[in-house]
């Protein structure tokens, strides 16, 4: 099946390109027996993939914490990707990128799995309502902690997605779409699918990595080149909630979300519950730099 009118979506997978319907996973695969494997999303804007080198290099790094050996080379798992965006005449859209640890027996032994399974997805993306950018989301805060470091640390995008999963399920049943995550030790850590950012006072900040996050692609490119670019240094440090309740804006970002202004938190409002001005030259910024030449590194 198609997700477009007359399209049939072609998916990558170990090699080969193939309609929709032929692009088959076993059951024995340990990536759905275990949620052994990790995965990328990355967007695809204007022609451009969005820092294609930055989630080629977290998913290496990812498949060498948890000791899977990619049988293509990361330069052969790149063309594969351009050859998937361009098989399904993407300009704008979404890539999904997985290596699953492969068939194996029942048992968890990963390395009795011969040989990864590896494909690659290219399709259109769901995005949040436009008006969410422009009037600002609510989110809740979790009673769900993020899984400590020390467990499975959260810098490893891996199929396991459950600890966010429930998270997610905890806004959803809220009535809201993002979750905000505490770490074990009570400091901010991040949402179910988007690192977060507090601004008080015109000074914009983050969690460390080490707060128990994935280190977010967009939100090292807010670090490294927006933040400088707009005069608004970002400063890594942890902090608590409170410090979020009496934020004067708060904002999100990630692949699927971009950056986008938080209004409420749970029943309190951020702010004076509106997107405030730094979040609006992130978003715009953010747009602007996207649409016109995406960065590919
Ligand atoms: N934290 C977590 C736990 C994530 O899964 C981010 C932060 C943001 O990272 P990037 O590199 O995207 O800036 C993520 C990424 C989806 C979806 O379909 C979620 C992500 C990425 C792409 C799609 O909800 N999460």
């Amino acid at each position: 099946m198609g997700h477009g009118v007359n399209r049939t979506v072609k998916i990558w997978i170990d090699g080969q390109l193939v309609p929709e319907d032929e692009a088959k996973v076993s059951v024995m695969d340990h990536g759905l027996l275990y949620g052994d494997g990790c995965f990328e999303g990355i967007r695809i804007y204007n022609g451009r993939i969005f820092k294609l080198g930055s989630h080629l290099r977290r998913m290496w790094d990812s498949a060498e914490e948890i000791r899977l050996q990619s049988p293509y080379s990361m330069e052969e798992v790149e063309r594969a990707i351009r050859e998937t965006v361009s098989a399904n005449q993407l300009t704008d859209g979404y890539i999904r990128l997985v290596f699953t640890r492969g068939v194996g027996t029942l048992g968890l032994h990963p390395f009795l799995c011969p040989v990864p399974t590896v494909f690659v997805i290219a399709d259109t993306i769901k995005l949040y309502p436009q008006e969410l950018y422009e009037s600002g989301m609510q989110i809740i805060v979790a009673e769900r902690r993020r899984v400590p470091r020390e467990c499975l640390d959260p810098q490893i995008k891996s199929l396991n997605y459950l600890n966010n999963i429930l998270a997610k399920i905890e806004a959803i049943d809220a009535g809201v779409l993002e979750a905000l995550m505490l770490n074990m030790e009570g400091w901010v850590s991040e949402c179910t699918g988007d690192n977060v950012f507090v601004v008080k006072d015109g000074a914009v900040f983050t969690p460390p990595p080490d707060a128990g996050i994935l280190n977010g692609i967009t939100r090292q490119f807010l670090i490294d080149d927006l933040g400088p670019s707009l005069g608004l240094p970002i400063q890594e440090k942890l902090f608590r909630l409170e410090e979020v309740y009496q934020a004067d804006e708060l904002f999100l970002t990630g692949t699927a979300a971009e950056v986008i202004g938080v209004t409420r938190i749970g029943d309190r409002v951020i702010g004076d519950g509106t997107v405030g001005p730094i979040t609006r030259r992130f978003v715009s910024e953010f747009r602007a730099r996207v649409t016109s030449d995406a960065p590919e590194d």
